[in-house]
């Protein structure tokens, strides 16, 4: 009589070590496959007597069932491992793609607007300001009534609109009654600032603003502002010039030579120029200043009661100051930039001196 335990250990022995699907499916065969060994044995219970089959029978099934099942087992774990091992050869390799892109790819570098804007943004918001957005496209109330500038006020010049229609016909307005116009400067957001807020409040506005202007070194048609707006009690012209004075010495990380001056604004009473002694020529006189030696960079006054009952406030309480920075010439002045249209040329050697992402 076969002894059906070492049958068992012998083909357990020899299955525990099989590392491939093919070598197990041979195994098994070897063993329960047509001429297999157990099979063999089954095969030779018609020839025992009844007695021996009843007791022989039911070991060498259990043992055929054996087979399948540890056959079974093994090729599901050996499966297992095949897929572990290919997600470790296909692993992505992260640093070596890296290493190719800095050969491959060249990384670019913020535009230095863009850095001093974000830097300003900073500066404003550690002294509790809010940074406000505004549409490009404006209507002549936000750009010109609401800021004490009615229709045929002078001072409507001061500055050359584009205008989606003829600015001298009367009847010229879209189809709910207004004038649309690109935002000559960022002083439209004074208004919509103030609807919004009860005083007291302080607010920056940066963005785009466009004018039609002949162009030069310190000339652009599209260039960039920085409003600023401070509302509240008491404040004086003695807050403000502390203000301005300030925030250019937290730009410049240094002390600037400024000066101030009247300025005509019909949205500020009294009202300033701001102007900075000319970085680019130490105040000798170049292209960007004009040969004059200074830069006007930082108008600014006291808010007109005009421009605070259009922004639902009044004037008898509450007063203030705002200002209307010229982003581009802080840029060239910081950076030491002597013609602003580098600044709209998209020359990427121009871009990359600044500092990278
Ligand atoms: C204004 O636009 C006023 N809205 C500023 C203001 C706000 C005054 C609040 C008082 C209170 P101005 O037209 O001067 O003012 O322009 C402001 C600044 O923008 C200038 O000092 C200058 O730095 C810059 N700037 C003006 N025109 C150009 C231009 N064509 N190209 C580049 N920068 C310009």
């Amino acid at each position: 009589m076969v002894d059906l335990e070492k049958i068992k250990e012998k083909f357990l022995a020899a299955l525990l070590v099989l590392t491939k699907e093919a070598e197990v499916l041979n195994l098994k065969s070897e063993y329960v496959g047509k001429n297999g060994v157990v099979s063999e044995i089954l095969k030779s219970l018609k020839d025992m007597n009844a007695d021996e089959r009843k007791a022989f029978g039911p070991k060498a099934n259990e043992l055929k069932d054996f087979i399948q099942d540890q056959s079974t087992m093994r090729l599901a774990s050996i499966e297992v491992l095949e897929i572990n091992k290919k997600l470790a050869e296909d692993r992505i390799d992260v640093s070596l793609t890296e290493q190719i892109q800095v050969k491959t790819i060249k990384h670019g570098g913020f535009h230095p607007r863009t850095l001093i804007q974000q830097e300003i943004e900073d500066i404003f918001l550690s002294m509790g300001f809010d940074v406000l957005d505004g549409p490009h496209i404006e209507d002549e109330f936000h750009n010109f009534e609401a800021l004490n500038i009615p229709s045929d006020h002078p001072a409507r010049d001061m500055q050359d609109t584009f205008w989606f229609h003829d600015p001298h016909d009367t009847e010229a307005k879209d189809k709910i009654g207004k004038k649309r116009l690109l935002r000559s400067h960022t002083s439209t957001i004074q208004v919509r600032g103030m609807l919004g807020r009860k005083p007291p409040f302080r607010f920056i506005a940066p963005g785009i603003v466009f004018r039609s202007e002949r162009t030069d070194a310190s000339h652009e048609m599209v260039f960039t502002q920085l409003e600023g707006m401070m509302i509240g009690k008491d404040i004086s012209v003695a807050n403000l010039i502390y203000f301005m004075k300030t925030i250019l010495k937290e730009i410049f990380k240094k002390d600037v030579e400024v000066r101030l001056r009247p300025g005509y604004f019909p949205f500020v009473e009294p009202g300033f120029e701001l102007d900075i002694r000319c970085l680019i020529c130490e105040g000798k006189g170049c292209s960007v200043c004009k040969q004059i030696g200074w830069v006007e960079l930082l108008p600014c006054g006291m808010v007109h009661p005009n421009v605070l009952k259009a922004g639902g406030i009044d004037p008898e309480v509450f007063n203030g100051f705002a200002f209307g920075l010229g982003l581009d010439r802080l840029v060239m002045m910081k950076y030491g930039i002597d013609d602003i249209r580098h600044l709209q040329s998209g020359d990427l050697r121009f871009n990359s001196q600044f500092k990278l992402f």
